[in-house]
C-alpha cells in the first residue's frame, strides 16, 4: 500500500495532538462566523485555510470524507468561468466549457473511495465523461504516453500513463453521490479513478496534457507511490 508521508509544515515537526490543537485555537477564531450553519463540510474547508498544511484532513467528517486541499483557498468556477484545456502530445489540442462536457455521454461508476490516511467511503457514485473519449476527441500523437493533470488551485498535479487513462472507470467527473461534485469536493470537474486511491483523483480538475512519459504529481514527488492501484484492483481490464 502507498505510504503517505505526514504533510510538512517546513518549520519543527508538529505532533497531531498539537496541530489538533491548535486547529481547535484557529477554528475558535472562526466559530463566531457562520460557518456552523454551513455544515461540517464548510468547516473544514475554512479550518484548512487557517491549516496551510493540509492536516485538517485528520478531522473526522461524519460523511465519511475528509477534506484535503495543498493550499489554502481554492476559487470557485461556475458554468460562467470553468474550463478543461487538453493539450501536449494530441492532433485537435481542446478547450472544454462545463455545458461541452455535460453534453457528452455519461458514464456511472460506483466503487469504494480509499485515502492512504486510512478512510474509506464505500460503494460511491460518480459520474462523468469517460477520459478515454477526450483522449479520442483530442487525438493522442506519437511518442504520447502518458497524462498530466492539473489544477485550478495552481498547485496539485497528478499522473497517469495511457493505458491506465484509457479504462472505462477512469472518469472527468461532474456528479459525486449522484449530484454536482462541490466546490469542497473539488467541483465542478474532478478526475476520478475508481482503482487507485483517492489521491490519484485530482480535484478542480483543469488541464489535461498528453506526456511522452509519467511525470510524477504532486504527491508522488513526495512519496507516493506513482502507481495508485488498490489491493485487488484488476490493473489489467476495465
Ligand atoms: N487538487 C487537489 N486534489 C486532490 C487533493 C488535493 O489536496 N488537491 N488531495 C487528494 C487526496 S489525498 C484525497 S484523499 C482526495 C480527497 O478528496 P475529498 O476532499 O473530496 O475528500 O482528493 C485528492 N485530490
Ligand atoms: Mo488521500
Amino acid at each position: 500500500m502507498a505510504e503517505k508521508p505526514k504533510p510538512r509544515s517546513g518549520g519543527a515537526p508538529v505532533g497531531r495532538r498539537a496541530m489538533l490543537g491548535m486547529l481547535g485555537a484557529g477554528a475558535a477564531g472562526l466559530a463566531a462566523a457562520p460557518y456552523l450553519q454551513r455544515g461540517w463540510e464548510n468547516f473544514l474547508a475554512a479550518a484548512s485555510e487557517v491549516d496551510a498544511t493540509g492536516l485538517t484532513g485528520l478531522l473526522p467528517n461524519p460523511g465519511g470524507f475528509r477534506y484535503y486541499s495543498v493550499v489554502g483557498s481554492v476559487p470557485h468556477k461556475n458554468e460562467s468561468n470553468y474550463e478543461l484545456t487538453v493539450g501536449g502530445l494530441v492532433q485537435k489540442p481542446k478547450t472544454y466549457t462545463l455545458a461541452d462536457l455535460r453534453a457528452m455521454p455519461r458514464t456511472r461508476v460506483v466503487h469504494d473511495v480509499v485515502c492512504t490516511d486510512g478512510w474509506r467511503v464505500e460503494k460511491t457514485p460518480f459520474d462523468g465523461v469517460k477520459l478515454a473519449d477526450i483522449l479520442d476527441d483530442a487525438g493522442v500523437r506519437s511518442p504520447g504516453a502518458a497524462i498530466r493533470f492539473t489544477c485550478f488551485d495552481g498547485a496539485y498535479t497528478e499522473s497517469l500513463t495511457l493505458e491506465q487513462a484509457r479504462r472505462s472507470d477512469v472518469l472527468v467527473a461532474l456528479n459525486m453521490q449522484d449530484k454536482p461534485i462541490s466546490h469542497d469536493h473539488g467541483g465542478p470537474v474532478r478526475l476520478y479513478v475508481a482503482p487507485m486511491y483517492f489521491y490519484k483523483s485530482a480535484k478542480w480538475l483543469s488541464g489535461i496534457s498528453v506526456t511522452d512519459k509519467v511525470v510524477p504529481g504532486y504527491w508522488e514527488e513526495r512519496g507516493y507511490a506513482v502507481d495508485g492501484w488498490l489491493d485487488g484492483a484488476d490493473r489489467h481490464s476495465a
